[in-house]
């Protein structure tokens, strides 16, 4: 919407209708002279491998999307649980399939079982910040703002939101296509796959819930390297499939947050790149780089049935760290083409071997102190160990430390405050000035009251024990309410 248009808007909301009828009709005449009313539509967005169909509208709209962020714990892998942090719940987000010229009307819902704010960096957008600033949402609430789509090409979105670099590790990004004008040429199959990797407190495939960890992030040294957020998500029953003959199209993408990618279909000769999802378009290629925070469209004809492996030729992180899908083509073999016999066995995951456990038992309340420690420890791991780190220390200048921490040590009812309702602007720590955001994260009575008894019985900290009726006491001095339990968060 124009600023003029979004001023009437406005004023619609406060006049009457009476009133409104003069300049109203002065907007329409205007408007049959001037730029044409656009269109108003609102967005299909799918789930990944699904893409939505092509545009078939031969002018611009005015799109509505709407996205969600949300957090949820699922499986990476068979026996691991992860919280992700999501765009629509899935991991990449929602696929947005817009055409150039559209004005997008953009709503980022933040879920209220959300632990921490979020925003989105969109690539398509021009702008800046890629409408990061205009839409940081806390939990529970939404944003809105307007871009128009200038650019034809496929982007990548994602969070923005510091940490960003942990919100982008945890999952939050994904892709928006912005189809050219005359659209792109017709194929018969697509899909859509996006490359990321995770940095997990235990190695590849150790069983239970596994905390992100900030340490391995900064090393570079993931664990999991993945399609589409989990080892499996593309083979077996969830392979990508087509049938001899057909002609596909990947929209591939790479959320990182740090890794490149060496895109590769092993069987397959790419007929068409779109080299960083650009306007160019390369021919016979074998393995297509997608850096992080790129993308690139792969277009080939299927020609002998069989499967085909998808994966990042970075081999290790393809046959032991996740990043291998599949793409079965079914129909009659074409010898001409291709003799040799087939077989599924050759590539195939060899990963470690994965433990399966039964999955950790609800958490009873704590009746002693020790068991207060050991199930804050818990909530530490899951909560706080990524910023603070598991030992307490920090990382200057960003995260302040909790081991022997003058500011926590000095006032029991400060720290609950802290973690009841977030803490942000200038604090000193030992003698160090940080100014940073520590997020809200909606923790319950006995989550806090666990955690902090653990973290004052460590690393030379006061040793106080916190009581869930301390944390009640000061949660309604500073009135926030508890969270209500539920299932869809790591514990
Ligand atoms: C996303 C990163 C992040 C997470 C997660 C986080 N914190 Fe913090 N924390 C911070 C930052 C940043 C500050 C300093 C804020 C400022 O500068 O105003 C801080 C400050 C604090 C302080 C006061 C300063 C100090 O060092 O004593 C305490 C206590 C604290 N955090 C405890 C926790 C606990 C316990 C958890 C888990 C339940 C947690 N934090 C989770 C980032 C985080
Ligand atoms: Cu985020």
């Amino acid at each position: 919407m124009s600023n003029s248009a979004l001023r009437v808007h406005r004023w619609l909301g406060a006049t009457t209708a009476v009133v409104l009828a003069l300049p109203l009709a002065t907007w329409g005449w205007r408007a049959s002279r001037g730029p044409a009313v656009l269109q108003q539509e609102e967005a299909v967005l799918t789930d990944p491998p699904a893409v939505p169909p092509p545009i078939t509208r031969t002018r611009a709209a005015r799109v509505v999307v709407q996205l969600e962020t949300r957090e949820v714990l699922r499986e990476i892998a068979p026996g691991v649980q992860y919280t992700f942090w999501t765009f629509g719940g899935s991991v990449p987000g929602k696929f947005i399939r817009i055409r150039e010229g559209d004005e997008v009307e953009f709503h980022l819902n933040n879920h209220p079982e959300s632990r921490f704010p979020h925003n989105i960096d969109l690539h398509a957008v021009t702008g800046p910040g890629g409408g990061a600033t205009s839409s940081f949402t806390s939990p529970g609430h939404a944003s809105v703002f307007s871009f128009k789509a200038l650019n034809p090409g496929l982007y990548v979105y994602h969070c923005a939101t510091a940490p960003v670099g942990m919100h982008v590790a945890n999952g939050m990004y994904g892709l928006i296509l912005v189809e050219p004008e005359a659209g792109l040429p017709k194929v018969d199959r697509e899909y859509y796959v996006v490359q990321g990797e995770f940095y997990t407190a235990g190695p590849y495939g150790q069983a239970g819930t596994q905390p992100f960890s900030m340490e391995k992030a900064l090393r570079e040294d993931a664990d999991y390297v993945l399609f589409n957020g989990s080892v499996g998500s593309l083979t077996g029953d969830r392979a990508l499939t087509a049938s001899v003959g057909e002609t596909v199209r990947l929209f591939v993408g790479n959320g990182g947050p740090n890794l490149l990618s060496s895109f590769h279909v092993i069987g397959e000769i790419f007929d068409r790149v779109y080299a960083e999802a650009g306007t160019a378009v390369n021919q016979n290629v074998q393995t297509t780089l997608v850096p992080a925070g790129g993308a690139a469209m792969v277009e080939f004809r299927v020609q002998v049935p069989g499967t085909y492996i998808l994966v990042d030729h970075s081999l290790l992180r393809a046959f032991n760290k996740g990043a291998l899908g599949m793409l079965r083509v079914s129909g009659p073999d074409v010898l001409a083409v291709y003799s040799g016999r087939q077989s599924e066995g050759i590539y195939s995951p060899e990963g470690a071997a994965v433990q399966v456990v039964p999955g950790r038992a609800q958490l009873a309340r704590a009746g002693t102190r020790a068991e207060r420690i050991e199930f804050g420890r818990r909530v530490f791991e899951q909560n706080c160990a990524a910023c603070h780190q598991t030992t307490g220390v920090g990382l200057p200048p960003a995260f302040p430390p909790l081991a022997g921490a003058d500011y926590l040590n000095a006032d029991k009812r400060r720290a609950i405050s802290v973690l009841l309702r977030g803490l942000q602007g200038e604090v000193v720590v030992n003698g160090q000035t940080y100014n940073g955001v520590m997020p809200l994260l909606r923790l319950e009575d006995d989550d806090v009251a666990n955690v902090l008894t653990y973290v004052y019985s460590q690393w030379g900290n006061a040793g106080h024990e916190v009581t869930p009726a301390e944390v009640a006491s000061v949660r309604r001095q500073v009135g926030n309410r508890q969270p209500q339990p539920d299932q869809s968060h790591g514990r």
